[in-house]
């Protein structure tokens, strides 16, 4: 399909949508990121250009979750400018940030990738030629064909890759290997695998017992809405919106007027961070500074100060809950000294009292100021205490996630107005709209973060050594990675000078495709590289999955066409499948366009209220308000009637299925897996740090970048640099001022990147936003001059989940370079 075909004159938007344009102009939001060109200010589209001038609706598709909404302005087959969403009511905008107004500029970038390639030099080493679409088509299925035959399909894995979220973005190669027979599954993700892994053990998740866990829903955490609607107090665990939810209908927006509200009514925010994060930036009265990884020993002596002061809500302890203290241990663990108050009070695992004086040294928080907290939740009418997923990407992440959401389950707190059950802010997933279906007759899955070990020793991993789901143990080693719109093969996973050796290495995995924009690290480890046309540049839908008060569907482009020789992974999928004799199951005789077409209207038929598909085509947006919740709600309410997904039915302070696993299950040495949330330092915790590496380093998400997507656009680069953040009081001695290149070495690697010497950090921790693109000389010294975060990060799975806690976990040295 060229651009002619779907997009819609300028004139013919303006009669058929339900918004005109009159407020695009009012918000002048693109001028004011001087993507407007003058002559197109024209906010009635009566200016001159009018005529040619060609609208296309899209969406930022990366995975910051926003999916915020694109107008794009094209003329004569081209792209020149951008608004975004300025369509009803101004609360339910989905105003790109200026990340998703640098569009553009990734779009119609001289870096993309245009043509097909495949790797002549080393693996790793970037070096690659052109070739035909056939020829890339022939070597994929025949590489597939080859490598399912030889080692079954258990050898195939597409890895973990969240850059293009379209009800046609990964589906297509999903759908394609379903039919050839399948691949192994991954448990878990990145953003939440510690707390997905675990959370299930304390909230439940068994759909026969009650409701199943999920950390992006409406039924285990409240909104931010909620919050402003009812809270006094908020107190945020490493949980920052105005970084990593920054669209118009974002949480970033929701927040705002949480503030305004809580604080409206005498109430407090406290945000709990080892840096003082953009939510707070502005208010630092919010800030409580507390060092990396140690939010458990927070929460420890604040249950202590409640508990010595009778303040637990112990009525809802024995009514709702497992494990509290000896009333409600189950008989596997009675009279042995195991429950959450004995731990707390040092009569029980490690017999020491988690008084805040013990806290004190730990979290850098003092007694006083622990105790003051303490004091402040207990006081508040609806504390609505709410993690973001910083502290559980922690090798202590299992523990750290489930001790925050003891804080209101101590005081009973949950269920009610203006409270929340300890998670994130809740994220409804109300997908207005389906995705291209598939069914993957394999049932096999790994904890995600395990495919590097996967790929070295797929074959030694078990159920109870690597934590493999639906089967005692890995078939194969990993022979065939699928990596479509990722970076996780080096930038965005662990350890990259480890990783490289695994991948660089083809006798391991033996073939490895990539499928990308631009020419990113990962994409330098692929035998063959494909060009994907980008979803600007086709017919695209996607469903909002995250905005917690709205959603919406977008249906729309392409804008412009694509650049080079690049194609949609639907069409070349279907190229693939021909191959193996099977383009017609497939495609079912359908486009791309026939499927997005027949999603939207299965779609439409259950809301209701959606346009019909010539409507939405057209008007481009739909979208409707979504209401406040409140988690466990029902649960507070009937706990009978609406038991968890728990054995018990209850909340699992202490959660027996754990205590087994503990005890069955074969882990490293120095891992633990606790049936209570404990504090336990973890890998490259607290007192890891030594003489070589005296500090602490942890990582945060970055607002110029989501993850490495938009990295190499350096426009954003210059609004928001990639600086370690540094304390004067470790920068002073080390004879570093701000704009210094520094050295930061790790047991891992090393990396080069500029100083920010700022008071906005706690002593003792370093920061580094992570995503920025790893730039090293791979047969030569390694040292980063890129500064991704992931060259100092070790690759060592957690004790449980065996995800990525070592993201946030490092421990590392800084010096002048
Ligand atoms: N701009 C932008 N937005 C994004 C993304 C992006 O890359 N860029 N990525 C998106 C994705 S996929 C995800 S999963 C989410 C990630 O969302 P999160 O996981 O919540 O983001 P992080 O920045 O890792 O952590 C949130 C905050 O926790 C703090 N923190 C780290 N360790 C600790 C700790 O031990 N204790 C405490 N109390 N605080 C700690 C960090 O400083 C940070 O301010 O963001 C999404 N949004
Ligand atoms: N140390 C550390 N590591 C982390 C994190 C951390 O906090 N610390 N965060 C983790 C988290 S939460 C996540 S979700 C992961 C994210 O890691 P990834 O899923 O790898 O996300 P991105 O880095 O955004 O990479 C997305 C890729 O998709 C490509 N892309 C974009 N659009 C298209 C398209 O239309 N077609 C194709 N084919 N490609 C496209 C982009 O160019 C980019 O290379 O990173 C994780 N890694
Ligand atoms: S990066 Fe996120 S917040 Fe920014 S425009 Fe894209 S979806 Fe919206
Ligand atoms: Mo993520």
């Amino acid at each position: 399909m060229t651009m002619n075909e779907s997009t819609l004159s300028r004139r013919t938007f303006v009669k058929g949508s339900l918004a005109g344009l009159a407020l695009a102009g009012a918000a002048g939001s693109t001028a004011l990121y001087g993507c407007t060109p003058k002559d197109e200010q024209d906010a009635a589209g009566e200016g001159t250009a009018a005529a040619t001038d060609q609208i296309a609706w899209s969406q930022c598709n990366v995975n910051c979750g926003g999916n915020c909404i694109f107008q794009w302005h094209s003329q004569d087959g081209k792209i020149v400018y951008m608004e975004t969403d300025n369509t009803g009511d101004t609360d339910l905008q989905a105003r790109a940030c200026l990340r998703g107004r640098s569009m553009r500029r990734w779009i119609n970038s001289p870096d993309r990738l245009t043509k097909p390639m495949k790797r002549v030099g080393k693996r790793g080493e970037g070096t690659f030629e052109e070739i035909s679409w056939d020829e890339a088509i022939d070597t994929i299925a025949s590489e597939l064909k080859r490598v399912i035959d030889t080692y079954g399909n258990e050898a195939v894995y597409v890895n973990y890759a969240t850059g293009m979220y379209s009800c046609t973005g990964k589906q297509p190669g999903l759908r394609l290997l379903s039919l050839l027979g399948g691949y192994v599954n991954q448990a878990y993700d990145y953003s939440t695998h510690m707390l997905q892994a675990i959370m299930p053990f304390m909230y439940g998740s068994d759909k026969e017992k009650g409701s199943v866990f999920s950390p992006y829903d409406a039924v285990n955490a409240s909104s931010f809405s909620e919050a402003e609607r009812a809270s006094d107090l908020v107190v945020m665990f490493g949980n920052s919106p105005a970084e990593t939810r920054m669209g118009g209908a974002n949480a970033v927006w929701d927040f705002a007027k949480v503030r305004e509200a809580v604080v409206g009514r005498g109430g407090k925010i406290v945000n709990i961070d080892y840096r003082l994060n953009e939510s707070a930036s502005g208010h630092p009265d919010e800030w409580l500074p507390i060092r990396t990884g140690t939010d458990a020993a927070l929460c420890s002596a604040i249950a202590h100060e409640w508990i010595a002061n009778d303040l637990v809500d112990k009525e809802f302890l024995d009514t709702y809950c497992v494990g509290y203290d000896e009333d409600t241990m189950p008989e596997s663990a009675k009279g042995q000294n195991k429950s959450y108050k004995d731990y707390i009070m040092g009569t029980g695992y490690d017999m020491v009292e988690k008084t805040p004086e013990w806290a004190a040294p730990i979290t850098q928080i003092s007694a006083d100021k622990i105790r003051e907290l303490a004091a402040d939740i207990a006081a508040a009418e609806a504390p609505f205490i709410v993690q973001g997923w910083g502290p559980q990407r922690h090798t202590n992440g299992e523990d750290a996630t489930r001790a925050i959401c003891m804080l209101p389950i101590l005081i009973g707190k949950i269920g009610l107005p203006g409270t929340n059950t300890g998670q994130r802010e809740a994220e409804p997933p109300t997908y207005l709209v389906g995705s291209l279906p598939f069914e993957n007759p394999v049932k096999t899955a790994i904890p995600v973060y395990q495919w590097v070990n996967a790929v070295d020793h797929g074959k030694d991993m078990t159920a109870t050594n690597a934590g493999i789901i639906g089967a005692d143990k890995l078939q194969s080693d990993f022979k065939f990675i699928w990596n479509y719109a990722g970076n996780c093969l080096t930038n965005q996973h662990g350890d990259i000078n480890y990783t490289h050796e695994i991948l660089a290495d083809e006798s391991k995995c033996e073939f490895i495709l990539v499928w990308d924009t631009v020419m990113t690290d990962s994409a330098k480890y692929a035998d063959i590289l494909l060009p994907d046309a980008m979803r600007s540049e086709q017919l695209n839908m996607q469903t909002q999955g995250y905005s917690e008060y709205y959603t919406a569907v977008v249906v729309g482009g392409p804008a412009q066409d694509a650049p080079g020789e690049c194609r949609t992974s639907y069409d070349v999928c279907a190229d693939i499948a021909d191959k193996f004799g099977m383009k017609d199951a497939f495609t079912e005789g359908k486009t791309q366009e026939d499927w997005i077409k027949e999603l939207y209207e299965a779609g439409a038929k259950a809301d209701g209220n959606m346009p019909s598909w010539d409507e939405i085509k057209e008007q481009g947006v739909y979208k409707r308000a979504l209401e406040p919740c409140i988690g466990l709600e029902a649960f507070r309410t009937d706990p009978v009637k609406n038991p968890l997904g728990t054995p018990s039915g209850k909340i699992e302070i202490y959660s027996e299925q754990l205590a087994e696993i503990a005890s069955t299950w074969e882990l490293e040495e120095g891992d633990a897996i606790n049936p209570i949330p404990v504090f336990t330092p973890g890998f490259q915790g607290y007192g890891a740090t030594t003489e070589e590496y005296p500090l602490y380093c942890a990582g945060f998400h970055h607002k110029s970048r989501t993850h490495s997507s938009f990295g190499f656009i350096p426009e954003l680069e210059q609004v928001a640099r990639q600086q370690l953040w540094i304390n004067p009081a470790d920068a002073e001695p080390r004879g570093i001022a701000s704009g210094d290149t520094v050295a930061v070495k790790s047991p891992a690697g090393e990396i080069r990147i500029e100083a920010k010497v700022t008071p906005r950090i706690i002593p003792g921790t370093i920061g580094i936003p992570q995503g920025a693109w790893h730039k090293a000389n791979m047969s030569g010294d390694r040292v980063d001059e890129g500064a991704c975060v992931n060259t100092l990060t070790t690759y060592r799975p957690t004790p449980y989940a065996k995800g990525n806690g070592p993201a946030h976990s490092i421990i590392a040295q800084v010096t002048k370079a």
